[in-house]
């Protein structure tokens, strides 16, 4: 019994954990490094996706690749802010699954990635799941799993 319900939640569906694209802080690819950088601060996110027109993930951009990018020899260069381009800078291998993907998958990638992409099955961004929403959910699992045992 105990075998089948592990089972159970590691081929849970990950769509209720999604949320969902319209609450989610992003940028373009042809955005200024400016522009990236006031919606990082203002969301107080550290990294969010970037999508292109359409809605297709193109990346992720973070508030570290763009201080990165103004760190001069000697000093700031904050002038590169506006030169540079989101595209130029983003990074590009972030973690991304279809929203069909299950549990065990998206707690797999939340290891090494504090958020996963969905896309739907045309490969449209649909929002993501955070590893604070997995973690919460398998807490709370194993919490009612171990009142049971008692
Ligand atoms: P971080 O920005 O590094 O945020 C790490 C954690 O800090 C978040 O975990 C959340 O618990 C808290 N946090 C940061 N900024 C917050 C804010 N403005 N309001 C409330 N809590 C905040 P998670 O919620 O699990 O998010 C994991 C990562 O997913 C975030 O990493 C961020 O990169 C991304 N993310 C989460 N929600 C997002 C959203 N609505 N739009 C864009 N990116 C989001």
């Amino acid at each position: 019994m105990q075998k089948l319900e592990e089972m159970n939640i590691l081929e849970k569906d990950v769509a209720p954990f999604l949320i969902s694209a319209e609450k989610v802080a992003h940028v373009q690819p042809e955005n200024t490094l400016e522009h990236a950088l006031l919606v990082l601060i203002k969301s107080g996110y550290t990294a969010i996706p970037v999508l292109d027109t359409s809605f297709k993930l193109k990346g992720a951009i973070s508030k570290a690749e763009i201080l990165d990018t103004i760190l001069g020899i000697e000093r700031l260069e904050p002038e590169r802010l506006h030169e540079t381009k989101v595209n130029d800078v983003m990074s590009t291998s972030i973690a991304c699954i279809k929203s069909s993907a299950p549990f065990e998958r998206a707690l797999s990638y939340s290891i090494n990635h504090p958020f996963i992409c969905v896309e739907d099955e045309d490969g449209s961004f649909i929002g993501i799941i955070t590893r604070s929403k997995l973690l919460a959910y398998l807490n709370g699992y194993l919490h009612d799993q171990r009142k049971k045992k008692s």
